[in-house]
Order: C-alpha cells, then sequence, then structure tokens
C-alpha cells in the first residue's frame, strides 16, 4: 500500500476514459509519470498517487474507502450502486463534478427487421446486457415483462448468434449497431464521465489539495467550451 497522506486516485488503465482523464489531471498542473503495466504511479509534484485499474472495479474501490477520489462513467457507477443496493452493501459515494468526456447512452436495440412498436413490443424478448441491474430497474418502471442475458462482452453479435431477441448497450456514434443490422429504439440511460469522491471525512491536507483542483478543472472544461 502507498502512503496514506497521499491523495489516490482511480483511473481507468487503458480504455475510453483513460487518456481524456489523465490529460484533466495533467492539464491541472498534475506532473505523472505513467509506466506500462504498472497498477500505481505517483506524481513528482504532489501528494497524489494514481491507481490504475479496469474501469468496472472504480466504483468498488471509491465505495469502500480504498481510494480518495475516482474517474467513472455514470453507467458503470449507476450500475454497482444497484448491484450494491441489492446486496445490501455499502455504496455511498460523492459526485464532485460531471465531466465533458466519456459521453454515450445505454440503449435497447432490434433487429432491423423487428416489427417495433412501442415498449410492449419488448414483452417476452430476451434482452442481452452487461447491465442487468440498469436494464431490470428499467423493466420494473417501464412494467416490461422481459428477461435480461448477462454478456460481458460482444453483445451486438448475440442476436443474429441466437442468444438474444435484442440488445440493451452503450452507443455514441451508432456504427456497430449499423454494422450488426441493430437499430436503436429506446434510451434508458445518459451517461457521461465523472469525477467522484468517497464517504467520510478527508483529512485536512487532502481536502485542501482536492479543493484546490476542482477550480481548475472547472476552468480547463470552460476553456474547451
Ligand atoms: O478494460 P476495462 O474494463 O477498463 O474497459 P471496458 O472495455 O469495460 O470499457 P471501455 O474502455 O470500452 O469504456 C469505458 C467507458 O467509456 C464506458 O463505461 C462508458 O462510460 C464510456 N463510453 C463512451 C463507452 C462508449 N462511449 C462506447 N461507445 N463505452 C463503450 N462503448 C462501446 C459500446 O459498448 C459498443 O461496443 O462502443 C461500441 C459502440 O460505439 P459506437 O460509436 O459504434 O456507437
Ligand atoms: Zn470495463
Amino acid at each position: 500500500m502507498s502512503d496514506s497522506k497521499r491523495l489516490r486516485i482511480a483511473v481507468q488503465k487503458k480504455g475510453r476514459l483513460s487518456d481524456e482523464s489523465i490529460a484533466l489531471l495533467k492539464a491541472i498542473g498534475i506532473k505523472l509519470q505513467i509506466r506500462d503495466r504498472l497498477l500505481i504511479a505517483h506524481s513528482t509534484n504532489q501528494p497524489i498517487d494514481l491507481l490504475l485499474v479496469r474501469d468496472d472495479d472504480i466504483p468498488g474501490l471509491v465505495m469502500d474507502g480504498v481510494v480518495d477520489l475516482g474517474f467513472i462513467g455514470e453507467n458503470e457507477l449507476e450500475e454497482k450502486m444497484l448491484e450494491r443496493q441489492k446486496s445490501n452493501k455499502s455504496y455511498a459515494f460523492e459526485t464532485l463534478r460531471r465531466l465533458d468526456y466519456g459521453g454515450c447512452q445505454l440503449s435497447i436495440a432490434v433487429p432491423n427487421e423487428f416489427d417495433y412498436q412501442g415498449l410492449e413490443s419488448l414483452n417476452g424478448l430476451k434482452i442481452a446486457t452487461t447491465y442487468p441491474f440498469l436494464l431490470e430497474r428499467y423493466f420494473e418502471n417501464n412494467n416490461i415483462n422481459a428477461q435480461s442475458v448477462m454478456l460481458t462482452g460482444s453483445v451486438e453479435v448475440a442476436p443474429r448468434a441466437g442468444v438474444a431477441d435484442a440488445i440493451c448497450d452503450l452507443v455514441s456514434t451508432g456504427a456497430t449497431l449499423e454494422a450488426n443490422g441493430l437499430r436503436e429504439e429506446v434510451v434508458i440511460f445518459e451517461s457521461k464521465a465523472v469525477l467522484i469522491q468517497r464517504d467520510g471525512e478527508l483529512s485536512e491536507q487532502k481536502q485542501a489539495l482536492v479543493n484546490r483542483m476542482l477550480p481548475r478543472i472547472d476552468g480547463v472544461m470552460q476553456a474547451k467550451e
């Protein structure tokens, strides 16, 4: 474990949120040397350590208080929150900022040839997704009697493979749906990257550091507008 006096921030190691999260930290003056394959990166000019992990792990690391801050997509965060609620595990955190990257939507899509007439057309379907808790909440809130089928990857090929009738997956440009003969019908969740903080008080030094970081983050986002 690293020095607990240093602010610990979880960032996706490799993926859609990595580059922009790290660029944002650098843009607010935090010097970082990130070496491949290492789990931890120490800032050379601030008492800050980055924990470089899979995005799926970030909500839990914050909710368990293992790290102080985390950069994460709201889709992953909300899914983990629902999962923890159902299993009576703690899921407290605070959202510090909604950021201007990582934008996407979680949508239900059906094969092009499917005769979609509205939400009632979903009754009786098997819908493949990596986000079963978000999807099942949507079913409940909208009185849909469908079944979610959990797949951690290749969700978009599930209908063609005969594994499911439809899918519920993240969409940004829509190119993946199009390439797989699918049509987006219902947006169930809109997502962006967020910066979150663990529950409970930070030490005075750590809180002061966070208080200095936030207006700088706002400044960087405003400059991009
Ligand atoms: O390895 P690790 O677990 O860390 O990464 P990952 O593969 O789980 O996640 P990654 O890097 O793909 O995505 C991280 C986060 O980026 C997601 O949780 C979202 O918050 C955000 N994000 C934004 C997206 C997309 N846009 C996106 N388009 N995540 C995934 N996609 C995928 C989608 O699943 C589909 O396969 O891209 C495809 C659709 O894209 P379009 O442009 O064809 O519509
Ligand atoms: Zn992931």
